[in-house]
């Protein structure tokens, strides 16, 4: 274990303790309290007032039954999650994730990661993130809305536009969004800014479907700049082919890069001549069909079956854009081997520690998820704000207001891994950052939780 400082080393030794099954969660609070050592070290108050103990552990955490009936009328049951984790700067805000490998220690990192990911993005945003380990793979429409409605109507209680406002994750789009919104209208009876994603025309924003894979090449493009380099001419390789991975094949080829290969969890496919996002869109946004049917459409390409052997795509620039631990210390090694320059976290913590930890000793910049991928619950954030105004700004309003706040974000980062002694260290960077920002106003408000 790397955290060496004592106050940190107990906290991180006691939660393991008591919940010893979480291994993605205590791999999340790991990272974050191994940056925090210079702070505990220069702020004795952060120590005094426990925050460090207190931040690791949710404020709420709901755990519910979820039934529904499929097109069989065959009854089926789920887990239903909302964890509310920190809501010292503003209501819990993070998407919901619909995936069978949901659990409690994947609810509780990503709520974690929110947290401070929300606070980096300087919108009054808290962290919280739900889902269910209901599988969407396959189902019908019919089915899709059915579980939707059940899981609205025992979360409902537990959300509002002040309170709490879940949006899209793994498995969670326009579609998924739109059936759980009808359902708390119908309960509550009120239209409120209560989710984001929302459509465009029903209160959702222009650019939020791009924004998460817009602001990842955003924050790519700081790094290139920070460096004196840019993505003219640079071979881009982007896991996933969902909402994050394909707008980040459309904004890193509008900046001059060749995304050359793209996946699903069946395989990857591999194009010299680059990637078109439109297709991807067109098979999965419309078709849900798989990756391998891009060669439908460009039978010069190839699919390769299995997750892992898109890293040994050989490129300049790495966009993990699918899930947790995708990248592990033999895919970095790989990506190492054949000259990666850049890597940047579309997805969030794509990278185990000790990939991570291997990039950085090659000294290639490395973008965390936490900084790289806030453009999403940053732009939910001017959702909440046109919803709260009854205005809507048009895309290149908010796009403009996007490209802002991922500057931003890199700038404080890169400012804070320098004041932590650090400098180009943007793990630590955006750790600290976001995280001083929360303790801050929860010592200001005293021990209410
Ligand atoms: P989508 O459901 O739209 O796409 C997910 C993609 O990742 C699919 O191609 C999927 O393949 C693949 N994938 C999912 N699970 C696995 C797995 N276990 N192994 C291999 N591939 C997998 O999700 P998003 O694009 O929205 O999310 C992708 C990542 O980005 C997640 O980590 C999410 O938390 C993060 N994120 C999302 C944001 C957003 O605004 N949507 C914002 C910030 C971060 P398949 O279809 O075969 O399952
Ligand atoms: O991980 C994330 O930041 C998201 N899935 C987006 C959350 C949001 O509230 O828009």
């Amino acid at each position: 274990m790397a955290i060496k400082n004592e106050y940190l080393k107990g906290v991180y030794e006691g939660l393991a303790a008591r919940n010893p099954e979480q291994k993605e969660f205590l791999q999340a609070v790991e990272e974050v309290l191994t940056s925090l050592e210079p702070v505990v070290e220069r702020r004795p108050d952060i120590v005094k007032h426990k925050i460090i103990d207190r931040i690791v552990e949710p404020e709420r955490t709901i755990l519910f039954r979820v039934c529904w009936t499929d097109d069989n009328g065959v009854v089926q049951v789920n887990r239903g999650y909302r964890v509310q984790f920190n809501s010292a700067i503003g209501p819990y805000k993070g998407g919901l994730r619909l995936h069978p490998s949901v659990n409690l220690s994947i609810m509780k990192f990503l709520g974690f990661e929110q947290i401070f990911k929300n606070a980096l993005t300087g919108l009054p945003m808290g962290g919280g993130k739900g889902g269910s380990d209901f599988d969407p793979k396959g189902k019908s429409d019919g089915e899709i809305m059915c579980f939707c409605q059940s899981y609205m109507a025992e979360l409902y209680r537990h959300i509002g536009a002040d309170v709490d406002v879940p949006a899209g994750d793994i498995g969670t789009g326009a579609r998924e969004i739109g059936y759980m919104f009808g359902m708390y209208r119908k309960i509550r009876n009120e239209y409120t800014g209560v989710l984001t994603g929302k459509k465009v025309g029903a209160g959702g924003s222009l650019a939020r479907t791009e924004a998460t894979g817009y602001g990842v090449c955003y924050f790519t493009n700081e790094m290139l700049k920070a460096a004196g380099d840019s993505f003219e001419g640079k071979t881009v390789v982007i896991s996933g082919s969902g909402n994050v991975a394909t707008y980040a094949n459309q904004k890193a080829t509008q900046l001059g890069g060749k995304v050359v290969a793209m996946s699903d969890s069946s395989g990857y496919i591999y194009d010299p001549n680059g990637i078109d996002y439109k297709i991807i869109k067109e098979i999965k946004e419309v078709k849900r069909a798989r990756i391998n049917t891009y060669l439908d459409y460009v039978p010069t390409a190839t699919f390769t079956p299995g997750c892992s052997g898109i890293w040994t795509v050989k490129c300049d620039i790495a966009l993990p854009c699918a899930t947790q631990n995708e990248i592990n210390l033999e895919s970095a090694q790989a990506l190492i081997a054949n000259g990666v320059q850049y890597v940047v976290e579309g997805a969030n913590m794509p990278c185990t520690l000790d990939a991570t930890a291997a990039f950085q000793a090659a000294g290639i910049p490395f973008g965390p998820a936490k900084a790289a991928n806030a453009g999403g619950v940053a732009t939910s954030g001017l959702e909440m704000s046109q919803n709260s105004m009854r205005y809507n700004w048009t895309f290149e309003e908010v796009d403009a207001k996007l490209l802002q706040i991922m500057k931003d974000i890199y700038a404080s980062a890169a400012k804070a891994a320098e004041e932590a002694g650090q400098p180009g260290n943007l793990v630590v960077g955006a750790n600290v950052a976001g995280f001083l920002k929360v303790a801050d106003a929860m010592i200001w408000q005293g021990y209410a939780f």
